[in-house]
């Protein structure tokens, strides 16, 4: 096992790994920017070194300066958790150069499942249900149109190196084709510098889940079953939960294997997250695969009770993955509200600013991770996600329920926050009749300034 960690990241996340490590005995170094001095995760952990100014390319972004502390700190391995560089080959790769274990798999791995277009012939290879589409990249445009008109309009086009909703374009006919293909291809190369896109049926409605994966050096995968996501804004998920509401056991099952299947033919290590949509029959289809350990990660630790930072540390560490598929159970039902400092009534604006007020819930299955205090600051330098308010319970009801006091109970002021924006949509009946999919919030809820 390792004695020592960086970690490669700030606010609460940084928590979380923290105290993984303290329970598994092995000393923590954080790394901070200047804007995050006096933050409650640098004063924790064993070690904190100053990497650059706030701006998150001059530090959380700046390899050179991360390994340096990492040399400095004489760690065995860096925990990337999400955002800033977790997804990042490059980054994995010069950790491995220089004798550093990166908490999270290969950068062979990263690079190929980064790129959508071969991770859906990895995924169809595997027998994974993936979305009706193109083979591989599309390059001719007649060919194309010529295999929108077999798949049936409307479809959508997507970039390759894509994700969170950059360089897509929905196409419903012959005549917006050319438009669609052309922009979706300039945004692509502005956005990630590689034009490539390729095409999918559009699936209208659909639900966002996502299937929990854990692998090992040995081959050993397991899964930790599924997070239903689909209550999102603009990209940005708002409330995550799990199980699924509306699939049944067996689907679940196949789901499931559906995903590990994917991560085994990917000689996948470390955690990930397949994610599917999921149509009005619940037939699903495999859209990308995650390389990171995911923020809504609690939720499905509560549900099936395995630490999943623990977990990872371990498998990185070179650890068996000594668990049977059979002996993860899932357990009640689990739903985290995250809680950013943001305004809903102005269009979900940024809030940041100083925390004079913080009052935490508590009770029977509440978990809550911040990195919030009294007089903490919030920066206007990072994301606005400040806080993660999670319950876990015997059914989904009983979950709404408790997650509605805990949202009562939680006080956070004077900055604005995403809660009171949580409990209308807990309270709100198509959300508790199961009625939701991933347009909900902007066509029922919060459709502002488009
Ligand atoms: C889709 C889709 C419908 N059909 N693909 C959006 C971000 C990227 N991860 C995939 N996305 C979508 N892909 C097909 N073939 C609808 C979306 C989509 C979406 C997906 C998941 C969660 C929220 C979403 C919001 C809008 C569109």
């Amino acid at each position: 096992m390792f004695s020592k960690i960086l970690i490669a990241n700030r606010g609460e996340v940084a928590l979380r790994i923290m105290r993984a490590c303290r329970e598994l005995d092995i000393k923590s170094v954080v790394v901070y920017s200047e804007a995050d001095k006096d933050q409650l995760y640098v004063k924790m952990a064993d070690q904190a070194i100053c990497i650059g100014p706030a701006a998150p390319a001059k530090s959380y972004l700046n390899i050179p300066a991360i390994i340096s502390a990492a040399e400095i700190a004489d760690v065995d391995a860096i925990h990337p958790g999400y955002g800033f560089l977790a997804e990042n080959a490059h980054f994995a790769e010069v950790c491995r150069d220089c004798g550093i274990v990166f908490i999270g798999p290969s950068p062979e791995s990263m690079n190929t499942l980064g790129d959508k277009v071969q991770a859906r012939k990895l995924a169809k290879k595997a027998k994974t249900p993936v979305v009706p589409g193109s083979e591989g990249a599309i390059t001719d445009e007649k060919e194309a149109i010529k295999l929108a008109n077999e798949i049936g309009y409307p479809i959508i086009i997507k970039a390759s190196a894509g994700g969170g909703g950059r360089g897509m374009r929905v196409v419903h006919n012959d005549m917006s084709f050319r438009s669609a293909y052309l922009s979706a291809q300039a945004e692509a190369v502005a956005s990630f510098n590689n034009g490539e896109v390729y095409l999918e049926k559009f699936i209208e409605n659909p639900r966002h889940v996502e299937v929990q994966v854990m692998a090992d050096k040995y081959g050993n995968v397991v899964h930790f079953y599924e997070r239903d996501c689909s209550i999102q804004r603009r990209h940005q998920k708002l409330i995550e939960e799990s199980p699924c509401p509306v699939i049944d056991q067996e689907t679940r099952e196949k789901l499931c294997d559906a995903a590990i299947r994917a991560i085994k033919a990917a000689n996948y290590e470390n955690a990930a997250t397949v994610e599917f949509l999921l149509d009005k029959d619940n037939s699903y289809y495999f859209i990308e695969a995650n390389t990171r350990i995911q923020v809504e990660h609690p939720v499905s630790e509560l549900v099936t009770g395995h630490d999943l930072i623990k977990w990872q540390i371990k498998v990185a560490a070179g650890e068996k993955l000594n668990i049977k598929q059979k002996d993860i159970k899932l357990n009640g039902c689990a739903i985290e509200c995250r809680i950013n400092a943001e305004n809903p009534a102005t269009n979900f604006s940024p809030c940041p600013g100083p925390v004079d007020e913080f009052v935490v819930p508590g009770g029977f299955g509440i978990r809550v991770e911040t990195h919030l205090y009294q007089g903490a600051y919030i920066s206007p330098n990072y994301d606005s996600m400040v806080a993660k308010l999670l319950v876990h319970q015997p059914t989904r009801e009983e979950a709404i329920k408790s997650m509605q006091g805990a949202l009562k109970e939680f006080k956070i002021g004077p900055i604005k926050t995403t809660i009171p924006a949580s409990l209308e949509i807990l309270s709100h009946d198509m959300y508790q009749a199961n009625q939701v999919d991933t347009g909900f919030i902007e066509r029922e809820m919060f459709n502002d300034s488009k």
